[in-house]
């Protein structure tokens, strides 16, 4: 049985656990952490996720955080039929670890920082959102050249390592504006998994009290104040 409250809010992370989730049909409340309103680091919080971030999640009196961890706990734990799973010794296992792990060390980082230099920070520097805007399209091209040899990240499976990629490749079309057509598989990938219903539902999870839209039109204001300032790069 599980008893899951999921502390979140509506963003790649945090709808990573979401859409696992709602894959699996599993109860669960949803709690907003409005992120936007620094709840994250309230010492409430910081017992659940010390390091201040969302989503974490409680299931009973255990506690889990960073949201691959989130991901591995649910499907190790909840997956017995392997709907979204690979089982732990098969070689497509090693496969979806490999990949959720390339997003939580590699797309996830580098796309934040893209967000950070684009839409967040104080200074201006090209440098900046060039050099993580850049990096973010090198892993795009690395999932690309994947998805042209299988239909998903780890096999022929749909899994937690196409879910973790997914809502961070979908953000970077959506914030970043990144244009796919010069990655096709990946576009394709991207579009098949949009039309999930679990994954349509998990991308409205937590009630905010605002659309995504309105979210993600906050950041890209940003971006224009960001652009209205001298770059602040040494030559
Ligand atoms: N590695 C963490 C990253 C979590 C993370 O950066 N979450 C962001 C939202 S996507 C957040 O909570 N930002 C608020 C903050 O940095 O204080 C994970 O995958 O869970």
């Amino acid at each position: 049985m599980s008893d899951i409250t999921l502390y979140t809010f509506l963003t790649p992370n945090g709808t990573k656990a979401s859409i696992t989730l709602e894959e699996l049909g599993l109860p669960y409340k949803a709690e907003t952490v409005d992120i936007t309103k620094n709840t994250q680091k309230k010492d409430w919080f910081l017992k659940i996720n010390p390091n201040g971030r969302i989503p974490a999640m409680l299931d009973g009196s255990q506690r889990v955080f960073e949201s691959g961890s989130i991901m591995l706990y649910l499907v190790d734990k909840y997956d017995t039929e392997r709907k979204i799973s690979y089982a732990p010794g098969t070689p497509e296992h090693t496969e979806q670890i490999s990949w959720l792990m390339f997003q939580m060390g590699g797309l996830g980082p580098m796309q934040s920082q893209a967000n950070v230099f684009s839409f967040f920070a104080p200074v201006r520097s090209d440098y900046g959102i060039e050099r993580y805007i850049d990096e973010t399209k090198r892993l795009y091209g690395v999932l690309e050249s994947q998805l042209k040899e299988s239909p998903y990240l780890a096999g022929n499976k749909y899994t937690i390592a196409d879910i973790a990629n997914f809502t961070w490749v979908r953000g970077g079309t959506l914030l970043l504006e990144f244009d796919l057509s010069e990655f096709p598989a990946l576009k394709k990938w991207r579009d098949e998994i949009q039309q999930r219903p679990a994954v349509q539902k998990g991308l409205t999870i937590p009630e905010t009290g605002r659309s995504e839209e309105q979210l993600h039109n906050m950041l890209k204001a940003g971006r224009e104040r960001i652009l209205g300032l001298k770059n602040e790069d040494k030559n």
